[in-house]
C-alpha cells in the first residue's frame, strides 16, 4: 500500500495472508486474499499463475494477522489449503489479467473452518452485478510495498482511502485504454497519492454501505504504484456470484 496508514486486522477481520512454503520450509508471503465464509478465500487467479494450484499442499492461509513476520497465536488462525479454484476464463494473453480471480478452500480440523473472532470475521458479498457511483469511497488493505522501488513488504497491515473511477474514465487513452474490460473496477486517490502496490494483489477493495463492508475488488494490476492516470485495477467480484457459489456450492452466499 503507497501512501496508506498503519492498521490492525481487527478493522480488517476479513483479511487473509497467504504463504507457499518454499523446499527449504520457510514461508514465504505470496498474496493477500479476504475471507468471505468459514472455510473459503478469496484471492486474486495470478497469484498461482506459475502452475502452482496443483501444489495446493504447499500453500497456508493465516487469518487475523497484523504483522507480517511476526505471529501472534492470540488472534491468529492458520490453514493449510484443500484446494485451489483458478477462474477457468483467467487469461493474461492481453497483460491484462482478464478474470482475475481464484478461491482457496481452507482444511478443516474437526470439520470447522475459521471461527469468528475480534480479528476473524468474514466479508459481505455484494449483490450480482451491484455498481457503486464513480467516487465512492472504499479502502484497500495489505502487506504489500510502501513505494514501487522498494525491495520489501510491509511489516505491518496498511490500508489506504481510493475513489472509484468510472469505467470511461479508466479506459480513456490518457488512462488503460481497452486494456481495462468490464472485469475489472480502478479506484485511485485524486491526488495519485495512495494506491495498491506489488504484494497487494489478491487482497481486498471493500466499500461500505448500510453499515457492513462489501468486497467490492480484488487488487489485481497497475502500471506502478500511485502514479498519475494510472488507477489501481481490481477484479470486479459483483460479476463473479454464480462462479462463487458454484465451487463453494454456498447459495446466497451474498447475504454475508
Ligand atoms: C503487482 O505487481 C501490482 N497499483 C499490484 C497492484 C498494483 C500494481 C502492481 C496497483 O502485484
Amino acid at each position: 500500500i503507497v501512501g496508506g496508514t498503519i492498521t490492525s486486522v481487527e478493522s480488517h477481520p476479513w483479511m487473509a495472508a497467504i504463504f507457499w512454503r518454499s523446499r527449504s520450509k520457510k514461508k514465504v508471503f505470496r498474496c493477500g486474499g479476504s475471507l468471505i465464509s468459514a472455510c473459503w478465500v478469496l484471492t486474486a487467479a495470478h497469484c498461482f499463475h506459475d502452475g502452482s494450484q496443483r501444489r495446493s499442499r504447499h500453500f497456508s492461509v493465516t487469518l487475523g494477522k497484523s504483522a507480517l513476520n511476526v505471529s501472534n497465536p492470540d488472534t491468529e488462525q492458520t490453514f493449510r489449503v484443500d484446494k485451489i479454484f483458478i477462474h477457468e476464463g483467467f487469461d493474461n494473453s492481453d497483460g491484462n489479467y482478464n478474470n482475475d480471480i481464484a478461491l482457496l478452500k481452507l482444511r478443516s480440523k474437526h470439520g470447522r473452518c475459521a471461527e469468528v473472532s475480534a480479528s476473524v470475521k468474514p466479508v459481505c458479498l455484494p449483490p450480482p452485478g451491484q455498481t457503486l457511483h464513480p467516487g465512492y469511497t472504499c479502502q484497500v488493505s495489505g502487506f504489500g510495498k510502501e513505494k514501487h522501488e522498494s525491495w520489501y513488504n510491509s511489516q505491518y497491515l496498511r490500508e489506504a482511502q481510493v475513489n472509484l473511477l468510472s469505467q470511461d474514465v479508466c479506459r480513456r487513452e490518457d488512462h488503460y485504454g481497452d486494456m481495462v474490460t468490464d472485469n475489472m473496477i480502478c479506484a485511485s486517490s485524486p491526488n495519485w497519492s495512495r494506491d495498491a502496490c506489488k504484494g497487494d494483489s489478491g487482497g481486498p477493495l471493500v466499500c461500505q454501505a448500510a453499515d457492513r463492508f462489501f468486497l467490492f475488488g480484488v487488487v489485481s494490476w497497475g502500471d506502478g504504484c500511485a502514479q498519475e492516470f494510472r488507477p489501481g485495477v481490481y477484479t470486479r467480484v459483483s460479476n463473479y456470484n454464480k462462479w462463487m457459489e458454484g465451487k463453494t456450492g454456498l447459495s446466497s452466499i451474498t447475504a454475508g
